[in-house]
């Protein structure tokens, strides 16, 4: 991977992190608990690509020419840490508290 991508990598992943952290603060009293199943739409415990979708345009999150589908899918593979589909509390929770 070249340089400029493993920055903006990072400066993807860290406004995300912000801007769904602060979504969370806002319309969850900072719950992430039930920010994860709200947006667990069809209630199986995991967060799919869609539903991760949803998530990130209720934070705001904009990236110049990638859409939140493709960050969702590029998040999905970095988060899905078991493997599963979708992503677990568990896995939202520590990505969410990563540095
Ligand atoms: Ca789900």
């Amino acid at each position: 991977m070249g340089m400029i991508e493993d920055a903006l990598r990072k400066m993807v992943k860290t406004s995300v992190q912000e801007k769904v952290t602060a979504l969370v603060e806002s319309r969850f009293a900072s719950d992430q608990e039930r920010a994860f199943q709200f947006y667990d739409a069809d209630k199986n415990a995991v967060i799919d690509t869609n539903e991760l979708e949803t998530m990130l345009n209720d934070a705001g999150v904009a990236v110049p020419k990638k859409t939140n589908a493709e960050i969702a899918a590029a998040m999905m593979g970095e988060m899905n840490t078991d493997g599963f589909s979708g992503i677990s509390w568990t896995e939202l929770k520590a990505a969410l508290e990563a540095g």
